[in-house]
């Protein structure tokens, strides 16, 4: 009987572990949906796309920029994104942005005048499930506290129907 016990408990335990790292996944947005990082087909395309689909972004979360011909992915400062500034900047398709903290990013790209044509967008990062450690910890403890309740329920049913 104790080994069977064991087994559950043991059980309880895994789900519990797999629920925590559920809570915990990241996202990966992919920029401009079947259109990649191009010269969109109005100004407004690539704000639109993030107010769209980076309303959640958390932090962890990654954007992945794809293209095809020409084009740079440029974190710049707000008054940069506003400007279009050429800044000095290189990457290559395909291109994968994690951003660091919590706050505002403004991205551009800075080929030709594909910035004064609408390839820009900025969006907030939200502080995630993962960060500050604090909130991992209570998740953590949540977790526990429900692999303890767990276990002591079928401990007791069992008892109970054993009587
Ligand atoms: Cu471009």
């Amino acid at each position: 009987m104790g080994s069977r016990m064991g087994l559950i408990g043991w059980l309880v335990i895994v789900v519990a572990i797999l629920q925590l790292r559920g809570a915990t996944a990241e996202t990966v947005y992919t920029v401009g949906d079947s259109l990649g990082w191009a010269v969109p087909p109005n100004t407004s395309y690539y704000s639109t796309w993030a107010t769209t689909n980076l309303q959640t972004f958390l932090l962890g979360d990654s954007l992945e920029f794809n293209w095809t011909g020409t084009h740079i992915v440029a974190e710049v400062s707000k008054a940069d994104y506003d400007n279009c500034t050429k800044v000095s900047s290189g990457s290559a398709s395909p291109f994968k942005f994690t951003p660091p903290t919590v706050g505002s990013y403004y991205i551009i790209c800075t080929v030709d005048d594909h910035c004064e044509r609408g390839q820009k967008f900025s969006f907030t990062v939200n502080g995630s499930s993962a960060e500050p450690p604090t909130s991992a910890a209570s998740s953590l403890t949540l977790s526990a506290l429900f692999a303890v309740m767990s276990t002591t329920f079928i401990y007791l049913f069992l008892g109970l129907s054993l009587n």
